[in-house]
């Protein structure tokens, strides 16, 4: 799951888009991809999700950041250069920055080139003696990294925001095992985990009272219209999210109130009243199944933080030595 560039796609790629949309508009159930979710409006619905109260993974993330960033950057030691995934704002890159010693430089990775520098900037006032090298690239795919990062002794990569758990598994193992190849033998992943709770817990959070999670689920088919010149009918699709327990994992799902006509590149697609659009998974793990996946992964995990309820976890995960 990456965000889209905020730019407007050039033809070639638009028709890509298209496909790829098409392709999820066939299957069985229909999905359309978590991208869609981040356009401008999507990203501010995103932050007033992180600040609502149901949605406790920002602040018990940042809680745990506040608590124990001290021994994290113990941990990482001097001299590192940090790499961050999606960095967005880096907001709390920055509870890391202020403890690490002598940090070498900090990569942060974003697709949207705007966001990313912007974000930079910001931060190159308030660390003015940091090597701040940006990165635009979607870390879902392989990018290359400066030189200078490269050759960095100790290289850490941060993916905070329990973002993995957008990822199918497939995904999450072999995003994992690339920053594993990233960090190389003496490096180590800081990486943020939302841990299996109380199904209520998990399905208000993804469905809050205030309407702001099913207004960020309808805005993917806004984006979609307004991107590819599609007529998604807005009104006519409810939100729903939904603890599907085999999978250890939240779906959030777009249900059509009425059988409706969709066209979308030339063609017309049908979806039926009542029928599912999936639109994001979010993956939640105990310690053992996160153990599990890092392992598949190559990757071991050496410390574990947690808030006191046990909510979400921040796992500092090594290269697993070759027995
Ligand atoms: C970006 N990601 C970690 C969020 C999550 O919780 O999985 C996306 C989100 N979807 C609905 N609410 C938040």
């Amino acid at each position: 799951m990456a965000k889209h560039p905020s730019t407007a796609p050039a033809k070639s790629t638009q028709d890509a888009l298209t496909n790829d949309v098409l392709d999820g508009l066939k299957k069985e159930p229909k999905e359309l991809s978590a991208v869609w979710f981040y356009d401008e409006l999507g990203s501010f619905l995103f932050d007033n999700i992180c600040e609502l109260p149901e949605y406790y993974i920002t602040r018990t993330e940042l809680q745990i950041m506040h608590g124990h960033a001290n021994e994290m950057a113990q941990y990482i030691g001097p001299d590192a250069a940090l790499i961050e995934f999606g960095s967005g704002t880096s907001m709390k890159t920055r509870l890391l920055l202020d403890r690490l010693e002598s940090p070498l430089a900090y990569a942060p990775v974003d697709i949207s080139r705007e966001h990313l520098f912007a974000a930079a900037g910001a931060l190159a006032k308030d660390y003015p003696h940091l090597h701040i090298v940006p990165v635009c690239a979607d870390f879902t795919q392989n990018f290359e990294l400066p030189n200078f990062i490269r050759a960095a002794e100790r290289r850490i990569v941060y993916f905070p925001g329990s973002t993995l758990g957008n990822f199918d598994r497939p995904q999450a193992r072999a995003l994992l095992a690339r920053m594993r190849d990233l960090v190389g033998k003496n490096g180590a992943v800081l990486i943020g985990i939302d841990l299996r709770k109380d199904p209520r817990v998990l399905e208000r959070a993804y469905d809050d009272a205030a309407g702001v999670t099913a207004e960020f689920n309808i805005n993917a088919l806004r984006h979609v219209n307004r991107e590819l010149g599609a007529d998604f009918d807005l009104d006519a699709f409810d939100h729903l999210a939904v603890w599907v327990e085999n999978e250890s994992r939240i779906e959030m799902h777009l249900v059509s109130k009425k059988e409706q006509t969709v066209h979308l590149g030339g063609e017309k697609v049908r979806i039926g009243r009542g029928e599912h659009l999936r639109t994001e998974y979010c993956h939640k793990y105990t310690l053992d199944t996160f153990n599990e996946l890092a392992a598949t992964a190559g990757l071991a995990v050496k410390r574990v933080w947690m808030d006191p309820n046990k909510l979400f976890s921040v796992q500092l995960l090594e290269p697993a030595r070759l027995q």
